[in-house]
């Protein structure tokens, strides 16, 4: 299995390039719930260490059904396949310009969540324009024996966002033990909620928002993602669901800029535009590097093989 290894802002994404399972024809969904139900194994053993790392999302091209996209594509971390990912987006336009597959200009690339836009601007910035995001609940409360009551917007971007702000805990590095442990306990409790209220939602991320010390930065955020790991980018997903917030509740006007930190100091630049159902278009620019061109091995005498799971 040949793959190319990227980052953006410090996020890594591992893009298949060959000797991925086959996962038949049909829409871009239909195909990302077989690899979520037939290949979790493989996809655990890509992302997983010790051939993966915490937080890689894996990125397997796929024929995409649009003639007009350069590929199709399909997300997933150790613990899920995703709907779509903004940081593995922005690697992916970086790796594919890599390769010689794509110049610099605008592309549409396919994902289960639909068709986004990429437009490099050089060898490693890309501005990604997602599909339409927005927000469908405003203050939603749980309880929690340790935390008493949380309130946070659940909003999509691509994959389903809990955003709290603020945060319950201060979103500090030195707190990342204390962020992870806090938002795997709110999402469980979220999505007894969303059980409860029967709204056919689950939550697959949490977000805490913070204030970050610089001046031109509007916030800083923690993102938790399916697989227990945190995001070390802004997240290009979850910063759509934020957008989607901030359009909402009016506090950001179509076209104006503002900058998203991340949990390590990285930073995505944030706009968007009025969408067509209701939702908004969100625009987010950041840079990628590659870091490793592989081929990974599968050894049936490894006792490691499947990754390490405890
Ligand atoms: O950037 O959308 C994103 C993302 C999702 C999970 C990790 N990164």
């Amino acid at each position: 299995m040949h793959v190319i290894d990227s980052h953006t802002g410090g996020e890594p994404t591992r893009v298949i390039l060959d000797g991925g399972p086959d996962l038949g024809s049909g829409s871009l969904s239909d195909r990302a719930q077989r690899l979520a139900t037939d290949h979790q194994a493989l996809y655990r053993a890509i992302m997983m260490e010790p051939r993966g790392q915490p937080a890689m999302v894996g990125a397997l091209l796929v024929e995409p059904t649009d003639e007009s996209c350069v590929t199709g594509v399909i997300y997933f971390d150790a613990g899920a396949v995703l709907g779509m990912c903004g940081h593995g987006t922005i690697g992916l336009a970086v790796t594919l310009a890599h390769l010689g597959r794509i110049d610099i200009g605008t592309h549409r690339i396919e994902t289960p969540a639909g068709i986004v836009e990429v437009t490099l601007t050089d060898r490693n910035t890309v501005t990604v324009r997602n599909i339409e995001s927005r927000r469908v609940a405003k203050d939603v409360s749980i309880t929690l024996d340790d935390l008493g009551t949380i309130t946070g917007d659940i909003a999509y971007g691509g994959n389903w966002f809990y955003i709290i702000d603020p945060s319950p805990v201060a979103v500090e590095p030195s707190n990342l033990r204390a962020l992870t442990d806090t938002a795997i306990s709110i999402r469980t409790a979220i999505n007894e909620r969303q059980q409860a209220d029967q709204t056919g939602i689950e939550v697959d991320h949490v977000i805490f928002q913070g204030p970050s010390p610089k001046p031109d930065i509007q916030s800083r955020n923690f993102v938790l993602c399916p697989d227990d790991t945190y995001d070390r980018s802004p997240c290009g997903t979850g910063s759509s669901a934020r957008l989607a917030c901030l359009a909402a509740d009016g506090l950001l006007a179509p076209g104006e800029e503002i900058q998203q930190e991340s949990i390590i100091g990285s930073h995505y630049q944030l706009s968007y535009q009025p969408g067509q159902a209701g939702g908004i278009i969100p625009q987010i620019t950041g840079q990628a590097y590659i870091m490793a061109e592989t081929k990974l091995i599968f050894d049936p005498s490894d006792p490691f093989r499947d990754g390490i799971i405890l």
